[in-house]
């Protein structure tokens, strides 16, 4: 059976998302949004009840960078609880329907998990010097892409791409969150999920100015926070990305919020805050699950 206090390959979040979803056809449906530069199929579940009926959504991405482990898992665990336990949820899951994409960057993770477990970008090949290759999918967004805390380096860490979208993940995830914003899908609220910093974070990431929604932002990341803390002890920080990290342009938190598609946006920097920083013990992703889901479950039921 699928071990939720494992971390688990691509194929095995995979064939988790097809088990689930059968188990729970009237509440569930697994989407695939496109394929990535290796052909993976990537794939998200729609959490939900009332299918195909205009609804406020909820999106949630995990495995943007390949390395941060902990990412998918706790979309797997927030999956597995939303279902296993929907008797508790039904009143959110008849008025928000959740979208939850558990690994964004299914080639990076997949490298992660194979060859280099510190691996953080794409796949694609952009470049033929060795050890180069891929893209920063948080940099690949088209909101004042290129700008600060991005490189032209084909071999930096926050290689930006040639162009926006120049990823087919980030061109997926665009594709499909336009495409669902004039059919069924009222977007709300967008989180991507990250380690590590034990920090919730607003836009914005490509100037130090804040949105002028700031104060509405923050709020609700600050009561977010204050739920997460209240299950195990750990301390988050809430504030804008540049306010707490160094600026980063192209972000996807920026894009969902810049285009105007989400009213509300936020960055999870999930465990821990150092001491095994992306090489979290897989005794963690259960702890870590359950107060990341309480952080959601305050941004979901503020949609009610
Ligand atoms: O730099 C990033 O992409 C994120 N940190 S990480 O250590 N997970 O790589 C922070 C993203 C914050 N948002 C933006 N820079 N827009
Ligand atoms: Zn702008
Ligand atoms: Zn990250």
């Amino acid at each position: 059976a699928f071990n939720l206090s494992a971390y688990n390959t691509l194929a095995e979040i995979h064939q988790f998302l097809d088990d689930i979803s059968s188990q729970h056809p009237s509440l569930s449906e697994v989407i695939e949004i496109g394929k990535s530069t290796l052909g993976q199929p990537l794939r998200l579940i729609r959490i939900g009840a009332n299918g195909g009926t205009r609804k406020k959504a909820y999106w949630i991405d995990g495995g943007i960078h390949a390395r941060e482990w902990i990412s998918p898992a706790v979309t797997v665990w927030t999956i597995n609880e939303l279902l296993t336990n929907n008797a508790k949820y039904s009143n959110l899951l008849e008025k928000v329907d959740f979208y939850i994409l558990p690994v964004a960057n299914a080639d990076g993770y997949e490298f992660s998990r194979t060859s280099n477990r510190l691996w953080r970008k794409t796949r694609k090949n952009h470049s033929s010097i060795w050890g180069c290759i891929g893209a920063d999918p948080n940099r690949n967004f088209d909101v004042h892409f290129g700008g600060s805390g991005t490189s032209s380096d084909k071999c930096s860490e926050i290689y930006r791409g040639p162009n926006a979208f120049s990823e087919p993940e980030t061109a997926a995830m665009r594709d499909f969150i336009i495409a669902r914003n004039s059919t069924t899908a009222e977007w709300k609220v967008y989180n991507s999920l990250h380690s590590y910093a034990q920090m919730i974070l607003t836009p914005w990431g490509w100037t130090n100015a804040l949105p002028d929604d700031y104060a509405k932002l923050r709020a609700l990341g600050d009561r977010a926070a204050v739920a997460l803390t209240a299950v195990h002890g750990t301390k988050y920080e809430v504030g804008s990305v540049t306010e707490l990290l160094d600026a980063g342009a192209g972000g996807s938190d920026d894009w969902a919020y810049g285009s105007g598609l989400f009213e509300y946006s936020y960055t999870i920097e999930m465990r821990d805050t150092g001491r095994y920083g992306f090489v979290l013990p897989a005794n963690q992703i259960v702890p870590t699950s359950e107060e990341t889901f309480e952080a959601i479950r305050v941004m979901a039921e503020s949609q009610l």
